[in-house]
């Protein structure tokens, strides 16, 4: 058996494609264009390629954007004031704080100072709450894609045995909750596994989903799971390629040939998770903007 690849690239350009529709009506019923402002603490080149990315989409679907870029010294007091004033600014409709940032500075305090309403990454703690029971809210960008991806290819998640590898704050912690809640979406039987777990393979080898969000290069192998199980691979991780102009290449956290062989869907790295990331923060801007998780009155 050889699994079938979750198209992750072509299924963002088409969510793309649908929110560019939504944002021009938003625009011909006369209301501004919705606004994204992202701050940018230091020059991690990573985080610059993040954001280049995510400009990219802004400008695909017709959002505008601008990127502050504040020094790497920069204390909390300072970059919490910056925030405020886009909080306060009603020409910004999302707020987004490129993490990680830098060891100086606690990401829970700065996610914590956006004001939830503008949160379109889903990280401050009135969106993850809401998430948890089942609210309306700003969904974490990377679950809601994936979401969007089982959706695209009918891959069912209702009474499924789902495992989440890597139970970070961003991505396993708030795929788990997504999962297992009784939405449309969710209705799995979820596990969490990380890095305390004893054994994960006794999980990974009952999973019919598996996803994996642990930055570990070759951490899932095909003998760690079962056949025809559906592998979502969140990794992104750059290891050293000569024949590549960059010198590296990107690949995930799974053995993804020899997966490939063993499961029924599988997402690849590059092209799979990471552009659906993106486009669900399109999507999330645009709801901030119409106000559609917080109406005003
Ligand atoms: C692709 C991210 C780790 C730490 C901080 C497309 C992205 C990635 C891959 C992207 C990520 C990962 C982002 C691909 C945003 C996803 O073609 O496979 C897009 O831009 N992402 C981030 O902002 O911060 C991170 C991963």
């Amino acid at each position: 058996m050889s699994a079938q690849i979750i198209d992750g690239k072509m299924v963002a350009e088409r969510t793309r494609n649908q929110i560019r529709e939504d944002v021009d009506s938003w625009v011909e019923e006369g209301n501004r264009r919705p606004f994204l402002q992202v701050i940018q603490v230091g020059t991690d080149p990573a985080s610059s390629t993040y954001i280049g990315a995510k400009t990219r989409a802004c400008n695909d679907v017709g959002i505008e954007t601008g990127t502050a870029h504040l020094p790497d010294t920069i204390s909390a007091k300072e970059l919490k004031k910056q925030i405020r004033k886009f909080n306060e600014d009603d020409n910004v409709d999302g707020i987004l704080v490129q993490l990680p940032l830098p060891n100086h500075l606690s990401s829970h305090d700065v996610i914590e100072s956006i004001d939830h309403r503008k949160d379109v990454d889903g990280f401050h703690p009135m969106n993850v709450g809401r998430l948890a029971v089942d609210q309306p809210t700003f969904r974490s960008c990377t679950p809601a894609g994936i979401l969007e991806l089982f959706k695209h290819y009918s891959i069912p998640t209702k009474s499924q045995h789902a495992v989440v590898v890597g139970a970070s704050n961003i991505v396993g912690s708030p795929m788990a909750i997504t999962l297992s809640r009784e939405n449309s979406t969710g209705k799995a039987t979820t596990t969490i596994c990380h890095k305390y777990t004893k054994d994960i393979t006794r999980h990974t080898i009952d999973a019919d989903i598996i996803i994996v969000a642990a930055g570990q290069p070759g951490l899932i192998k095909a003998e760690m799971v079962k056949e025809g199980v559906v592998v979502i691979d969140v990794g992104i991780n750059r290891v050293a390629d000569e024949t590549s102009k960059k010198g590296y290449k990107l690949v995930g956290d799974c053995d993804f040939e020899a997966l490939k062989k063993k499961a029924s869907w599988i997402t690849p790295v590059p092209g799979g998770v990471g552009p659906m990331t993106v486009a669900m923060l399109m999507k999330n801007t645009l709801l901030a903007a119409k106000k559609s998780i917080y109406p005003e009155d």
